[in-house]
């Protein structure tokens, strides 16, 4: 096991929905500490950026769209794993295959509106940390 950081964002559906705070409960219970955390409304450049990998994918405009179509909550999760973890926690992108008590089985409405974002490896985490934090913005346990 190593200690990882992963970037995790809470999309406009769950945000709407007011679950921010159960959902970093389940951060904390499974070990994830957050170390940095802002609240943002992404403007279409900040989001095409951020999910530029899907931009040749046919639902990239309807990705973007529902990106910025309320304020995210973004965080850094620090633990044993976190990347894997995370993902774990989330359950799978479609709702409808997404495991028992993963967050996206309990708050996600779709493919689309799908509740939360989280680093799919190493190198892909260290960017999406970096694209959204600056270094002091971090804090260290
Ligand atoms: P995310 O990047 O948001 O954590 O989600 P993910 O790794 O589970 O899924 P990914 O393949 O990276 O896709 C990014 C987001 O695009 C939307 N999507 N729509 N209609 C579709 O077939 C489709 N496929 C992906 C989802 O909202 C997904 O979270
Ligand atoms: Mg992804």
């Amino acid at each position: 096991m190593a200690l990882e950081r992963t970037l995790s964002i809470i999309k406009p559906d769950a945000v709407a929905k007011n679950v921010i705070g159960e959902i970093y409960t389940r951060f904390e219970k499974a070990g994830l500490h957050i170390v940095a955390a802002k609240m943002k409304h992404l403007s279409r450049e900040e989001a095409e950026g951020f999910y530029a990998v899907h931009r040749e994918r046919p639902f990239f405009g309807a990705l973007v769209e529902f990106m910025i179509s309320g304020p995210v909550m973004i965080q850094a999760l620090e633990g044993e794993d976190a990347i894997a973890k995370n993902r774990d926690l989330m359950g799978a992108t479609n709702p409808k295959e997404a495991a028992a008590g993963t967050i996206r089985a309990d708050f996600a409405e779709s493919i689309d509106a799908n509740a939360v974002h989280g680093s799919d490896g190493a190198e892909t985490a260290a960017q999406e940390i970096s694209y959204f934090f600056a270094d002091g913005e971090i804090c260290p346990r």
